[in-house]
């Protein structure tokens, strides 16, 4: 239960630590002996309004000192376990495992692994360390997991990769919204309300998912394709809106370019054909179609469904096609929206963590970025390296071409693909420096572990999925024995020869950010710690301290050279890996709402843990019965990486064809020993949402499941 709503003056208004929803709340001093603070209801933030999903409610929990981590830690590599060590001889330990591995090898030899839940001071920080300090391309982070295929299209079609381009309080306004691959109830359950009230004012909704999920259960329309077929899906709908003369030609003629061959490849796309390889009969595509045309205003949200594939890229393409088509993007409560996944989602992805990046959403290529970004630092711009490798290739080049790695904010053990090999790369480095919270799984393969402090102890700024960027204020002083992520970055540049660059107090990072974002895509150079506080956060770009900041994107133009948004002709592909005789299943993953990501904070919390205290596998009854598998009971799952062994649950909510595992967990739980790492050519992004598998009935004398 949340506390009652609190006068207190010692009552601070904060924001959740995980989603990109970023849920406003208030946190006070706990009336419990044990000290800590309690979640009071913050009704003033008008993303949700007070509401909050059980995660944040019990966010406070991994505060506790029975959970985290209160002191640093060092392998003992004579009996091979960690061992409590005092930050001196931690930081010590890490900058010269790092150096001493850069004199060997060369700074690439060393890489940085960051995550979309880092606030935008330290994300940008982490850019700087890895670029300045280390000298190293070899960066990127979980974020290339999460909605990297979305940006790649935005960026495409829009010269800008905002992912939503409009404020959520546009959903309700929209006549129609289709929903893709998004299951808002349990991954933003305080949104679900948007999609209430959409419907409460007349509005229609489609979902399309393999599932009949608690969100598509909402729709007037549920679409269940099979997985990775996302593509033809939206293509067979542009045919159908073709077919039947409802192109908004106005607005393809004046907003546009490219129409006539995004337009060609849609129209090799019959629906009787679309119907085969998606599994949804043509009158649910026209049904679709009807709805989407027939609305005044509409919308297509998409999430980690359609873009966690080896073609999400286009499968985003398509769906943004479908938009412009119909005049939608630019106008009121249209257009092409992205729901961007983590806390720091999009804040993450702008300000140079990712491996061809830097801050302000600039290229490392671009020359003009270079130097600009230089002259913010105070280097010759010669000494910035180029674009490193993506995220899964960086974690299989560990141990042969990147011999270091410094990981701070994600857990790759349980959340990438192929973990088990990613685990064996992860151990054979010469050296692994974590800095979590909590001591994750890949933290308990380091050489060095530094406990940091969390989001209720210290401040930073956090960019939401609307673009809006908020501040997270620290409410309470942390444990004795961690330091905040700056204070590390501070101390090890220190040793690393950089006295200066890298302050600890965020809001002087944040004006430096400032700074290096300026005249940049994601341009903050407006925005300020007191300006956020005084106006419920800020949407970039906000160019100057007058900038009102945008919250609506593309009204007059898009952010292309010639301001029009561009087609891109994209046509149907199989999956990275289809069924066959050997593998005849399809294997999806995602999430349930008790848990975030790879369980690391969440599986640490009772009451969560409660609610969800084992992964599962679920399948369709007609399935489970030629497998020979009863609700309840263990099953092997099998993929050309490896095994995995949980309970079934039977549903008759998922496509026979079709098996679901949630991935928060590790052991042979783990839904990431199966997955398939082939890789989006453009974005990079793995193929989290299908791969091939076989099911098998767990029999007690069967061998202990292993990870290939
Ligand atoms: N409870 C909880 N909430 C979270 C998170 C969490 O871990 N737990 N993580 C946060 C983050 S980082 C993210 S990225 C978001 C993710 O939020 P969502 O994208 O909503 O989450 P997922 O469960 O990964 O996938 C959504 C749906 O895609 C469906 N799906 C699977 N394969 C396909 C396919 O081929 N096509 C289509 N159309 N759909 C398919 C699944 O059945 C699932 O219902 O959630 C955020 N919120
Ligand atoms: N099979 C499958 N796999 C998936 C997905 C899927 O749908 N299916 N989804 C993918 C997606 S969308 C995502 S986003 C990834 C996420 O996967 P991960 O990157 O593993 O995400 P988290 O579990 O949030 O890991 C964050 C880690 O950083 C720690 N941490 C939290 N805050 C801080 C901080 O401020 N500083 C530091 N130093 N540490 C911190 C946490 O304790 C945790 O150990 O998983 C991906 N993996
Ligand atoms: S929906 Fe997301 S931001 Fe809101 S309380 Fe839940 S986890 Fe936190
Ligand atoms: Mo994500």
């Amino acid at each position: 239960m949340l506390a009652a709503a609190a006068t207190s003056p010692s009552t601070t208004a904060t924001h959740c630590p995980y989603c990109a929803l970023q849920c406003g709340m208030n946190l006070r001093p706990a009336q419990d002996p044990q000290g800590g603070v309690e979640v009071v209801e913050r009704t003033d933030f008008p993303v949700n309004r007070g509401a909050l999903c059980g995660k944040g409610r019990t966010a406070p929990a991994v505060l506790s000192s029975h959970v985290r981590l209160t002191g640093p830690l060092i392998r003992n590599h004579a009996t091979g376990a960690l061992e409590p060590a005092g930050w001196e001889e931690a930081l010590r330990a890490v900058a010269d495992g790092l150096r001493r591995t850069r004199e060997t090898y060369g700074p690439d030899g060393v890489g940085v692994f960051g995550g979309g839940g880092l606030t935008n001071e330290k994300a940008y920080s982490l850019g700087k360390f890895a670029r300045l300090v280390l000298g190293t391309s070899q960066i990127d982070y979980n974020g290339r997991f999460c909605m990297s295929s979305a940006a790649a299209a935005h960026t495409r079609a829009f010269g800008v990769d905002r992912g939503m381009p409009f404020p959520l309080e546009d959903v309700p306004r929209s006549g129609c919204v289709i929903l893709v691959g998004s299951n808002i109830a349990e991954t933003m359950p305080p949104a679900l309300r948007y999609l209430t009230e959409l419907k409460e004012n007349g509005g229609r909704l489609v979902v399309i998912d393999p599932r009949r999920t608690r969100t598509a259960e909402q729709a007037d329309l549920h679409l269940a394709p099979r997985p990775g077929t996302d593509l033809a899906l939206a293509l067979g709908l542009l045919h159908l809106v073709v077919a039947e003369g409802r192109v908004d030609e106005d607005y393809v003629r004046e907003r546009t370019t490219g129409w006539e061959e995004a337009r060609a490849a849609a129209m090799s796309h019959w629906p009787a054909m679309v119907e085969r390889l998606t599994g949804v009969p043509v009158p649910q595509l026209r049904e679709t179609v009807r709805m989407f045309c027939d609305a005044d205003s509409a919308m297509v949200l998409t999430a980690r469904g359609p873009e966690q594939q080896a073609k999400g890229t286009d499968t985003v393409g398509a769906w943004i096609n479908l938009c412009l088509a119909t005049g939608r993007p630019g106008r009121p409560h249209s257009g092409y929206g992205c729901l961007t996944g983590q806390g720091n989602g999009q804040g993450g992805r702008e300000h140079g963590q990712k491996a061809d990046q830097l801050p302000g959403y600039r290229k490392l290529d671009d020359p003009a970025a270079r130097a600009h970004v230089a002259a913010v630092w105070g280097v010759d711009p010669d000494v910035l390296p180029g674009p490193g490798r993506s995220a899964y290739e960086l974690l299989d080049a560990l141990g042969r071409d990147v011999k270091a790695l410094l990981v701070m904010g994600s857990n790759p053990v349980v959340s990438a693909p192929r973990a088990g090999h990613v685990e064996d790369r992860l151990r054979s480095l010469d050296f692994l420096a974590v800095a979590d919270v909590v001591l994750s799984e890949t933290a308990a393969l380091a050489d060095v572990v530094l406990p940091v402090t969390q989001w209720a102890e210290e401040t930073g700024t956090m960019t939401n999925l609307e673009g809006r960027v908020l501040l997270r204020r620290r409410a309470l002083t942390p444990p004795e024995g961690v330091r905040s992520d700056l204070e590390v970055m501070h101390a090890l540049a220190g040793r690393l020869g950089w006295e200066k660059g890298f302050p600890t107090d965020p809001e002087e990072v944040f004006d430096e950010l400032r700074r290096a974002s300026a005249g940049g895509l994601a341009d903050y150079s407006g925005i300020s710690y007191r300006r956020i506080a005084e106006e419920d956060g800020v949407f970039w770009p906000c160019p100057g301290p007058d900038h009102p900041g945008t919250p609506r994107l593309f009204l007059d133009r898009f952010a292309t050279p010639d301001g029009r948004a561009r087609f891109v002709p994209v046509t149907h592909r199989p999956a990275g890996e289809e069924p066959d005789d050997a593998y005849p299943v399809i294997l999806t993953t995602g999430r349930v709402v008790s848990h975030y990501q790879s369980g690391a904070q969440t599986r640490r919390v009772a009451e969560l843990n409660a609610a969800a205290p084992e992964p599962f596998v679920e399948l369709h009854p007609r399935l489970a019965e030629r497998v020979g598998v009863a609700d309840g009971e263990p099953v092997a799952v099998v993929s050309r990486r490896g095994r995995a062994v949980a309970p079934a649950r039977l549903t008759t909510a998922i496509r026979p064809d079709t098996v679901f595992m949630p991935f928060h967990w590790y052991g042979e739980g783990r839904a990431n020993t199966l997955t398939n790492p082939a890789l989006d050519p453009t974005s990079k992004m793995p193929e989290f949402k299908v791969c091939a598998v076989r099911l098998e009935p767990v029999t007690p004398n069967d061998p202990a499941p292993s990870d290939g």
